[in-house]
């Protein structure tokens, strides 16, 4: 839950609502960060309130060791120690988890996800089930974009040429939404997609809906 203090970072787009364990640890990492930031703003805003005092001799060692170092080093090491550990519990991994294909392309999505009756390919309308790692490929087909689902995971570009593969996680079904990162041309700001977070005993039937859907709009 976002604090009302900063109820201008919640919404569908926000890091900060996360979906799924994935983001979870991301918006943790933020709260680390953004703890420790505040910890070394105020030590020096109170340097600054105490420099307006009377003059008074100062003793070097204290400050730049003590406190200089002190205090930055734990924060530096704690926030980079939780970064490793973060980037290490999202990475995908090699574990039967499902598959799904992103290609993007100025400026839409194409996904490709496995139907019960062959692939399914739907147009900016990502589909995958609760409860199941996710392995999204990402492709490209023109210039650098950038796959990303705040509510759910990480962002990870997609580069001609190549292929990057980024993990999700949801926990509870829902409509989420995604959009490119890397500004991409002219249609960059409308590169949205949404995310169709189903019960896993619902994913079959909803593909094939999409897949009846994908069929007519082709006629
Ligand atoms: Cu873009």
């Amino acid at each position: 839950m976002v604090p009302f203090l900063l109820g201008g970072c919640g919404g569908p787009l926000s890091t900060l609502a996360p979906a799924g364990p994935v983001a979870r640890d991301i918006a943790w990492l933020w709260w680390a960060m953004l703890g420790g930031a505040t910890a070394l703003t105020v030590l020096v805003l109170v340097l600054v309130a105490l420099s307006f005092g009377p003059p008074r001799p100062v003793r070097e060692r204290r400050w730049t060791h003590w406190l200089g170092l002190g205090l930055s080093l734990p924060v530096l090491a704690v926030t980079l120690a939780g970064g490793l550990w973060v980037g290490e519990r999202i990475l995908p991994r090699d574990d039967g988890a499902i598959t799904v294909q992103a290609h993007a392309v100025q400026w839409y999505w194409e996904f490709t996800q496995p139907g019960p009756d062959g692939p399914v390919t739907t147009r900016d309308r990502l589909i995958i089930p609760t409860g199941q790692p996710v392995d999204v490929l990402i492709t490209s087909a023109d210039v650098i974009h950038s796959f990303w689902v705040p509510q759910l995971g990480g962002k990870m570009d997609a580069v001609p040429g190549r292929q990057n593969r980024l993990r999700l996680l949801a926990d509870t079904p829902g409509r989420l939404e995604g959009q490119c990162a890397e500004f991409c041309g002219l249609g960059h700001a409308i590169m949205r997609f949404e995310v169709d977070v189903v019960p896993p005993e619902a994913w079959d039937d909803t593909l094939r809906d999409a897949a009846e859907t994908a069929g007519d709009t082709d006629d």
